[in-house]
């Protein structure tokens, strides 16, 4: 089927200690191990062709990231070299101007408590944004119609300015940058948690068309946007999409939704689709609250390729470790047939 499949060679450097939900630390849904069983199951499925990334410039994030920002990620990883520590936010602004201080940037540069930062974080999140880069020049290229950026930590929650929801770089609006090149590009996004990072880095664009279906905010992270009437800014006013489902989801209602996202997806009529794949709305996620079958993501993938545009796709969430690597080994399966 010609699926390549670049994998972050540094995804297990980030091991994040735990993570703090309502004041309690828990332990961390966003482990190694999901990369592990991704890969295991795509090699079991067999018809995938696996390569690491070759290494990125630190330049290639400037148009998209904050650079006070990017030294921060950087300068926190390399202070906590050799040790198991951790930088998490306590406090975040609610005053204005320039975090002074270390306890300042850390809330500055965060939005949540899930979110550490540790020794070995800005390596996997570069190394993943490095898969993602390299999967964008080869589908920009006309080197492969379908290339996977298998990776971890996800990235679509990280905006400008700052990490959280597990993300650090945003690799779904790097492919989608990258991709411009070739023309109008959109960015579906399916994990179940809508992706506020890459809708607020195209917010004001009517280059790049940006529909997240996902599980209403009101009840489910990120709880502050992915709701339905923010539809874009400025020139992007329009080309900003959000369909929220209530939990409990099942195929009968992200069907019709679905839908809705491809029929506009095509409407913008993109040279390349960017897909933001998240397998956390399956029903055995333990944290989307949704109730798809794996089999459903095998429907998904064939109605990607229905849009008949070549695909970068990125691996955001997903946190039961039984399901993840099947759902996205038929949704990718099905989204590079070749017929
Ligand atoms: C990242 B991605 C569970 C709290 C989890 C953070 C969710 C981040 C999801 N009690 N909160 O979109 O899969
Ligand atoms: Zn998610």
């Amino acid at each position: 089927m010609g699926v390549r499949v670049i994998c972050n060679p540094n995804y297990a450097a980030h091991v994040p200690p735990h993570e703090v939900d309502n004041g309690a630390v828990v332990p961390p849904w966003e482990v190694p191990g999901r990369f592990d069983a991704v890969r295991a199951a795509l090699a079991a499925h067999g018809g995938f062709a696996f390569e690491d990334a070759p290494a990125l410039s630190v330049d290639v994030l400037t148009g998209l990231h904050d650079a006070g920002y990017v030294a921060h990620l950087r300068d926190t990883s390399a202070a906590l070299a050799g040790g198991g520590g951790w930088v998490m936010p306590s406090v975040f602004p609610f005053a204005p101007g320039e975090p002074r201080g270390e306890a300042a940037r850390r809330g500055a540069y965060c939005f949540d408590t899930f979110t550490a930062i540790t020794a070995g974080t800005w390596a996997a999140a570069l190394g993943g944004a490095a898969a993602t880069y390299r999967a964008a020049e080869l589908v920009a290229a006309g080197e492969t119609r379908v290339a996977y950026a298998l990776t971890r930590p996800p990235g679509h929650h990280a905006e400008r300015g700052r990490c959280g929801g597990y993300s650090f770089l945003n690799n779904a609006a790097l492919a989608a940058d990258l991709l411009l090149d070739l023309g109008p590009v959109a960015v579906l996004d399916i994990d179940v948690h809508h992706g506020n990072g890459t809708q607020h880095l195209f917010y004001d664009s009517p280059d790049v068309l940006t529909v997240s279906v996902h599980g209403d905010p009101a009840g489910l992270f990120p709880y502050f946007s992915g709701f339905a009437d923010e539809t874009g800014t400025g020139r992007g006013l329009g080309f900003n999409l959000n369909l929220p489902l209530p939990p409990g989801t099942g195929v009968d209602g992200y069907r019709p939704a679905v839908a809705a996202a491809l029929e506009r997806v095509g409407r913008h009529r993109p040279a390349a689709v960017v897909v933001a794949f998240g397998a956390d709305a399956h029903e055995a996620d333990p944290i989307g609250g949704m109730r798809l079958p794996t089999a459903y993501f095998a429907e998904l993938g064939a109605a990607v390729r229905a849009l008949g545009v070549p695909a970068v796709v990125t691996q955001e969430g997903g946190y039961d470790l039984a399901t993840v690597g099947a759902c996205a080994a038929a949704f990718l399966a099905a989204l590079g047939d070749e017929v």
